[in-house]
């Protein structure tokens, strides 16, 4: 595997044809190992793989696993901008590769058609002053569908090669983590700036805009018409009252209207 150009600083790279959950190795390398900021984790397939909340990530061999380890200096309060990064991230490097529209499901997935391309999960690790460390995780579908029985009202998957694509993994991982840290060093140079511009790129691109939701949060859920995302990478809804929500956390599904 060969990420950027031949000049580029060297990065260490761990390839794992069969691996539990690149998350899981990364988190260890970043906590354990002392891995510096760049280190990539990069698996053939996991039998592991991990979702948000506990869910599991199907992962068959020939998908794109992989786990960057970032060590963003910048406040703790940013972290939600940087899953919403990785997600554009990976939409830039699908619409530039691969001529696809890609509509970002906040906060976390990428979708071509309403179905879904790829997943993103973000650990963080540091108190209330600094991260120490972000493991950002990422699995894109490249070649099988990733199996049959999929849950009743779960969005359904799709695969690079499904759409007729075929696709040179490594030269996808680079564009995605080229993008991805030109991202994060922007939010480390000017923080501010750096969220507004990642709202307004994923609001672009943001799936069901205008449209009604439904936002399980946990314990609750709300429902309303979806306005966009704030520069502190919240959802914006708006309910049947008018009035409007700034969700920091949430799954978000479409509702029949
Ligand atoms: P999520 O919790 O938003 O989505 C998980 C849900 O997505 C599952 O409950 C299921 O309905 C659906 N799903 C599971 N597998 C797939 C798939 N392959 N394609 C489409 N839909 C699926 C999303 O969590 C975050 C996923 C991150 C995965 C990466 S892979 C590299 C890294 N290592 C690791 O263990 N996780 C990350």
């Amino acid at each position: 595997l060969r990420l950027g150009e031949p000049d580029d600083a060297p990065r260490p790279i761990y390839f794992f044809p069969s691996v539990s959950s690149t998350n899981d190795v990364a988190r260890d390398l970043a906590e354990r190992h002392g891995a510096p900021a760049g280190t990539l984790v990069v698996a053939d397939r996991q039998t592991s793989g991990r979702g948000r909340r506990g869910r599991a990530w199907h992962s068959p061999p020939g998908g794109i696993y992989l786990s960057l380890v970032a060590r963003p200096r910048c406040h703790p309060r940013h972290a939600a901008v940087i899953a919403l990064a990785a997600a554009l991230a990976v939409a830039r490097a699908v619409e530039a590769l691969h001529g696809l529209q890609a509509a970002i499901k906040w906060p976390n997935d990428v979708l071509v058609d309403d179905r879904k391309l790829c997943g993103v999960l973000t650990e963080v690790a540091g108190d209330q002053e600094a991260i120490r460390w972000s493991v950002i995780g990422i699995g894109i579908n490249v070649a099988a569908r990733p199996g049959d029985a999929w849950p009743a009202g779960a969005l359904p998957p799709i695969s690079l090669s499904e759409l007729g694509h075929r696709v040179d993994r490594a030269g996808l991982i680079a564009r995605a983590v080229q993008e991805l840290e030109a991202l994060l060093a922007r939010l480390q140079a000017d923080a501010q700036a750096a969220c507004m511009e990642v709202a307004r790129a994923v609001e672009q691109r943001l799936a069901w805009r205008g449209r009604p939701v439904r936002v399980e949060t946990g314990s609750t859920a709300v429902e309303g018409h979806l306005v966009g995302v704030d520069d502190g990478g919240a959802l914006v809804l708006r309910d049947a009252s008018g009035r409007r929500l700034d969700l920091m956390a949430g799954d978000v599904s479409l509702r029949a209207s």
